[in-house]
């Protein structure tokens, strides 16, 4: 191609470029375990990295790849690293710049199995950790020590929605030679881009909204450099927790309509936004794109669109929230998000409900607080259905 496509979707569309040899438009499912040699000494060169052939499904796979490449260049990273899941990756990346004695500044309101695993089983080999609020870039300064080995955030937060400034958290780290990992997951590739604002890794649950049909579960990373890309990626290849090659194809085929699904989702939630932030029994709401988030400039400055998810509180709190859930007919009580159709949950009983009611509380996860992340239905049938479930509160 002598264009080299640079719009956004033309990019979502046509990837990296892969080339099927047999000339398949789409990128097939390279269902084997194994890839056949040429010769002994084509073998080896594969293994010495000296060819780039494929080798063995979790080291490598052509339709894995097609979608690594795709998505690294959609967060103009260097490469990607595809995962069996979210978790996954983020273990991959834990496993890679944690050990004994070093430690980790994290976002106290993170996915709840994204802190979970590093309380729970990386305290038992010597890891260190810091959940501090990293909306608020005092405390991540205040929570550096010499020891810090990563700055791990996300932004905007599972479930709080809180925002945190990436470039000034990515500079600070800088100075200590910290390196820093976003957890994209809420806003995609499409709406803000932690690579450019200055992180050093990247990653997303894919199951959300690059796959976008809720019939997946996957993850990956992209890094800026290769030098971190090769360290990741022998790690995720020691893990053992690759990609399959039918979740990489579906994969691939939902991220292609990534961003008008997201343009829609994002139309229909400034709508809800709206609707419940005057609702009388709402008591609060957290939206990026409602004047009233408390990083509304700071969201609009790294952010391209306030997406589609949204946390609030009813004035009759958790028991409110729970008859809200109950009496709900097209929002689906369900966790996961950043599918097409709306979904709702409770992240204190739910997602993060293994957390210790300390870090519930520091995180700000509240009893009465509750997630919605709204599909592409009609901005009416989803208004429609919360109001009447509101009206049997
Ligand atoms: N990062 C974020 C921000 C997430 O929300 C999740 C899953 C993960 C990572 C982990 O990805 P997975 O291994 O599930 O692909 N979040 C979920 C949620 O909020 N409800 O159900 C899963």
């Amino acid at each position: 191609m002598t264009h080299k496509p640079s719009g956004f979707n033309s990019k979502l569309v046509h990837g990296a470029g892969a080339k099927d040899p047999m000339g398949s438009v789409i990128t097939p499912i390279y269902q084997t375990s194994t890839f056949a040699f040429k010769s002994a000494d084509h073998g080896a060169a594969c293994f010495a990295g000296e060819s780039d052939g494929y080798i063995y499904t979790r080291i490598g796979n052509p339709t894995i790849r097609d979608l690594e490449k795709t998505i690294a260049l959609l967060e103009n990273g260097y490469d990607g690293i595809g995962c069996s899941s979210g978790m996954g990756a983020i273990n991959t990346v834990y496993m890679s710049y944690l050990g004994a004695g070093k430690h980790i500044v994290s976002h106290n309101a993170v996915y709840g199995p994204s802190r979970g695993i590093i309380e729970n089983t990386f305290h038992r080999f010597g890891v260190e950790s810091s959940y501090v609020d990293t909306t608020d870039l005092e405390q991540v300064k205040a929570a550096i020590k010499p020891n810090t080995a990563l700055i791990y955030i996300e932004s905007p937060a599972n479930p709080t929605i809180g925002i945190s400034d990436i470039p000034a958290i990515c500079a600070l780290a800088h100075q200590h030679k910290i390196p820093v990992c976003v957890d994209n997951t809420f806003c995609s590739p499409y709406l803000q881009k932690p690579l450019v604002l200055g992180a050093d890794i990247v990653l997303h649950s894919l199951t959300k909204f690059l796959n976008g049909h809720a019939d997946i579960v996957g993850g990956i990373i992209i890094t800026k450099t290769e030098t971190d890309y090769k360290k990741v990626r022998s790690m995720m290849v020691s893990l053992g927790c690759n990609m399959d090659p039918h979740q990489a194809f579906l994969t691939r085929r939902g991220l292609k309509t990534l961003a008008i699904r997201i343009d829609r989702a994002q139309e229909n939630a400034i709508k809800v936004a709206e609707f419940l932030e005057s609702h009388p029994k709402v008591d609060w709401i957290m939206y990026p794109g409602l004047v009233s988030h408390p990083q509304y400039e700071l969201g609009k400055k790294m952010m391209s669109g306030p997406g589609s998810m949204i946390s609030f509180g009813l004035k009759g709190g958790l028991e409110a929230g729970k008859k809200l859930m109950d009496n709900v007919e097209l929002c689906v009580l369900a966790v996961s998000l950043g599918g097409i159709e709306t979904l709702i949950q409770h992240p204190a009983s739910m997602t993060h409900s293994k957390l210790s009611a300390v870090a519930k509380k520091e995180g700000g996860i509240s009893d009465e607080l509750v997630r919605l992340s709204v599909g592409i239905e009609e901005a009416e049938d989803i208004i429609g259905d919360l109001e009447q479930a509101l009206a049997k509160i």
